[in-house]
């Protein structure tokens, strides 16, 4: 959850003022001079609606994590799904009317406090007047931040500690057939902007190092060239996440693509990520021409053959795993 709760203008007017109408009531005033009474009563409403808008805009804003302070990949997704300059913007809307705000309850309580006491209704009148617009000022920005909230709901739940293994490779070729193999559980479906299944996160352990491996349905499985720019830049927030990329190929082209174009993908892959890649051949099961399956693997350094809907050859995808988690965690001690 990225956004707390957005009130749309209407919710902050009428609790403002109907706090404000509250704390007249309660106000006392028994023991002062009957001209006085009126004063202090329109006073504490103007007041208490200032407090109340101000409260209410400074907890969202409490509450929002600022954007630059979250991890790359975040500040990417949030860019992608909503943008990042006008959730700013949208954000410091709500600063300025808290500015803006409490300027006006000074005004108009020193307004008040000065006034012959049968003004004094018509003042807060005024005041609320001034209120009013001011909140209508930053409608669309409400409305933004509460379309904003909706949108990143469910933003993916990535643990930045773990090993971030991506899966690419052309539809059908057994990606998730691979991601469920290597992880336990049932992976964890979240929303992902751009594939129409959402993201696939697997965890697994293995000698006290967390692994996570996600799947993309719908984007690092295709050429680059016929992306939009939205989906480039969710390559991008990927490319932030991966340690290494699992890319898988279809050796018995059932899946309807010819190996030399999955090779094309994969150096495209390659390209375009500055990751490693782990490259694995799928389905060797139906292979009926071992000559082109040696001639993939003689093109990538150190393949692996598996078999994923029967499990075979999971193994060495997980010591390679490892291998390559191994090295992370040398590096990364070497860093500090
Ligand atoms: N014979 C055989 N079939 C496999 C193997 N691995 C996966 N399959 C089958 O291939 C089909 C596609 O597998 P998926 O894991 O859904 O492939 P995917 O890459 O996730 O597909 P998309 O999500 O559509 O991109 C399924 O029917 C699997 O059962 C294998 O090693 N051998
Ligand atoms: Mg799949």
């Amino acid at each position: 959850m990225f956004l707390p709760t957005i009130p749309t203008p209407e919710e902050v007017l009428d609790k403002a003022f109907s706090r404000a109408k509250k704390a007249a009531s309660k106000t006392r005033t028994s023991k002062i001079p009957r001209q006085m009474k009126g004063k202090r009563v329109e006073e504490a409403r103007v007041k208490t609606a200032c407090d109340v808008i101000e409260a209410s805009f400074k907890s969202i804003l409490d509450k929002t994590p600022k954007v630059e302070d979250l991890p790359m990949f975040y500040q990417d997704y949030i860019d992608v799904v909503v943008g990042v300059d006008k959730l700013k913007k949208s954000l410091g809307a709500l600063n300025w009317a808290i500015g803006i705000i409490s300027k006006l309850q000074n005004q108009y309580v020193h307004k008040i406090r000065r006034s012959k006491g049968e003004n004094a209704a018509s003042i807060r009148r005024a005041a609320f007047g001034r209120i009013s617009s001011v909140i209508n000022r930053i409608r669309d920005e409400l409305d933004f931040l509460d379309y904003a909230k909706a949108r990143l709901r469910n933003m993916p739940t990535i643990d930045f500690d773990a090993i971030t293994a991506v899966i690419a490779g052309y539809p059908n070729v057994g990606k998730s057939t691979l991601l469920r193999k290597i992880t336990t559980a049932e992976p964890k479906v979240a929303d992902y902007p751009f594939t129409t299944t959402g993201i696939q996160i697997g965890h697994m352990e293995r000698r006290w190092q967390k692994y996570q491996i996600i799947d993309t349905p719908g984007l690092l499985d295709r050429p680059i060239e016929n992306m939009n720019e939205i989906e480039l830049n969710a390559m991008v927030a990927l490319e932030h996440l991966a340690h290494v990329i699992l890319f898988i190929f279809d050796v018995s082209e059932t899946s309807g693509y010819f190996m030399d174009s999955q090779f094309k993908l994969l150096m495209e892959i390659k390209r375009v990520f500055k990751t490693p890649v782990i490259c694995i051949f799928n389905k060797i099961d139906l292979v009926e021409n071992v000559n082109i399956l040696n001639e993939y693997m003689d093109k990538v350094e150190e393949p692996l053959q598996v078999e994923a809907s029967q499990g075979i050859g999971i193994s060495q995808v997980l010591d390679k795993l490892e291998e390559f988690g191994d090295e992370k965690k040398k590096r990364r001690r070497a860093n500090v």
